[in-house]
C-alpha cells in the first residue's frame, strides 16, 4: 500500500499500518491539532510566569518575528509580563572575539546557579545574522550551562539591523525577568557599536581583557573603557599569570584617568580564569558591592527609568526608518533620486527633501 502523504509531521511514522483498536482515531487528531494549535498570548503568559522555558522560546520567538501579525501577539505578552519584570540584575559582558566571552559566561553561570540565581544568557551579535558562527560556538562552549535546569540560554536574534537586534534583546530581558530569571547576561562581541547599545539596557557592564605583551591597553577603544564598571583580565593561569596581574595593576592605572562615573562607582581591574574558575566569584562579589552602593544611592533605579526612556525613543526611531525604506513608493523614489544626486541633476539635500515630502503626503 502507498504511503499517504497527508502528515507532514514527523513525528507520525506508522502512516499506512492499521492503528489498534486500543487508539482512538479521533483522540490522535485531537492531539495533533493541539500540538499544531500555537498557545494563545494568555497561556503564553501564564506560562511564562509559571517559569515554563518552552513558553519564554516561543514568546521570543515571537518577539523576534518581522511578521506584523506577530508582533501584535509579542506585544500583548510583553505587556503582560511586564509587571512582573524589573526584579534582576542585567550585566553586559563585551571583548574582543577570542578573549574567553563564552568560556567565562559559562564559568560564571555556573557559578551562579551554584549560589541559588536562576540565569538567562541573551547575545546581541551583529555578526551571527550573516555567520551564524557564534550560535554553535557557543552550544559548544556553555555545553554545562545549557544543561543547567536553573539557566536559560538564547543565541542571539538574527536580524536586519542592530538596532532591531537590540529592541529583540531588550524585549527577551523582559520575558526572561517575568520567566523568574534573577540574573540576566548579556554576551556582545566588542568590535563597534553593539557595546553601546548592550551598555544601554544593563546595570553593569563588564569588559574582559587580555594580558598582551606590553601593550595592554592597545587595541580597546577608550570609549568602551570608559563605560565598564570592571574589567577583568580572563586567562590568568598558566604562564600567563604574572603577566595578567601585571595588566591589573596597568588598568587600574589607567580606570582612575578617567573621570569620576556619575554613579559613584569607581570601576575596577580584576584578573580571573574562566577555565580554573579562579577568581569568578570575585567578579559576582564586585558586581554584588556595586548594585548595593548604587541601590542606596538612587543610581540603580534612576538608571533603569532613563534606559526605558531611551528604549522608546530608539524603537520609535526604529519603526519610523523601517516604515519609511519599506514603503514601496519611497522605494522607487529613493532609486530614482539616486540616481539623480550621483549626476548632480538634485543636490542631496533637495532629494532628502523630495522623499520626505512624498512620505508624509501619504500619511
Ligand atoms: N587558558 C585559558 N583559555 C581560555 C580561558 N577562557 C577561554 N579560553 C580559551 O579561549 C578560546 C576562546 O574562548 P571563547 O569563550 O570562545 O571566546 P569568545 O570571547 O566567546 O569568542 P567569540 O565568541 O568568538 O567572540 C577558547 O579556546 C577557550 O578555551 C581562560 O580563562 N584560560
Ligand atoms: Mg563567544
Amino acid at each position: 500500500m502507498a504511503l499517504k502523504k497527508t502528515h507532514p509531521s514527523a513525528l507520525k511514522e506508522n502512516d499506512g499500518i492499521e492503528q489498534p483498536d486500543s487508539i482512538s482515531a479521533s483522540s490522535v487528531e485531537h492531539i495533533q491539532q493541539f500540538r499544531r494549535k500555537q498557545p494563545s498570548a494568555d497561556e503564553l503568559i501564564a506560562n511564562i510566569l509559571k517559569g515554563d522555558k518552552v513558553a519564554l522560546s516561543r514568546a521570543i520567538t515571537l518577539v523576534e518575528s518581522t511578521s506584523a501579525s506577530h508582533l501584535e501577539k509579542a506585544n500583548e505578552v510583553i505587556k503582560g509580563c511586564l509587571p512582573h519584570a524589573n526584579n534582576s540584575l542585567r550585566v553586559g559582558i563585551t571583548g574582543v572575539p577570542g578573549v574567553g566571552k563564552s568560556t567565562f559566561i559559562e564559568a560564571f553561570g555556573k557559578y551562579l546557579t551554584s549560589i541559588g540565581k536562576k540565569v538567562a544568557v541573551l547575545a546581541v551579535d551583529p555578526s551571527s545574522s550573516i555567520s551564524h558562527g557564534s550560535i554553535l560556538g557557543d552550544k559548544t562552549r556553555m555545553e554545562e550551562l545549557v544543561r543547567d535546569e536553573n539557566a536559560y540560554i538564547r543565541p542571539s536574534a538574527s536580524g536586519e539591523s542592530l538596532g532591531g537586534v537590540a529592541r529583540k534583546t531588550r524585549e527577551a530581558i523582559i520575558l526572561c525577568e517575568a520567566c523568574g530569571f534573577d540574573t540576566i547576561l548579556i554576551e556582545t562581541v566588542g568590535v563597534g557599536q553593539s557595546e553601546t547599545a548592550v551598555h544601554s539596557m544593563v546595570d553593569f557592564f563588564l569588559l574582559l581583557n587580555l594580558a598582551g605583551a606590553g601593550d595592554e591597553l592597545q587595541g580597546i577603544k577608550r570609549g568602551i573603557m570608559e563605560m565598564a564598571d570592571a574589567i577583568v583580565i580572563n586567562k590568568a593561569d598558566g604562564d600567563n599569570i604574572k603577566r595578567a596581574r601585571l595588566a591589573k595593576v596597568d588598568f587600574n592605572r589607567a580606570l582612575h584617568l578617567f573621570p569620576l562615573k556619575s554613579s559613584g562607582w569607581s570601576p575596577k581591574a580584576n584578573t580571573c580564569s574562566a577555565l580554573t574558575n579562579e577568581g569568578i566569584s570575585d567578579v559576582w562579589d564586585t558586581i554584588i558591592e556595586y548594585f548595593t552602593l548604587t541601590k542606596e544611592n538612587g543610581f540603580f533605579d534612576k538608571k533603569r527609568k532613563e534606559q526605558s526612556q531611551y528604549w522608546m525613543l530608539e524603537t520609535i526611531n526604529e519603526q519610523l526608518k523601517l516604515n519609511f525604506y519599506n514603503h514601496p513608493e519611497i522605494q522607487k523614489l529613493l532609486e530614482e533620486n539616486k540616481k539623480a544626486v550621483q549626476n548632480n541633476e538634485i543636490s542631496p539635500f533637495a532629494a532628502a527633501q523630495v522623499l520626505l515630502e512624498k512620505y508624509f503626503s501619504n500619511h
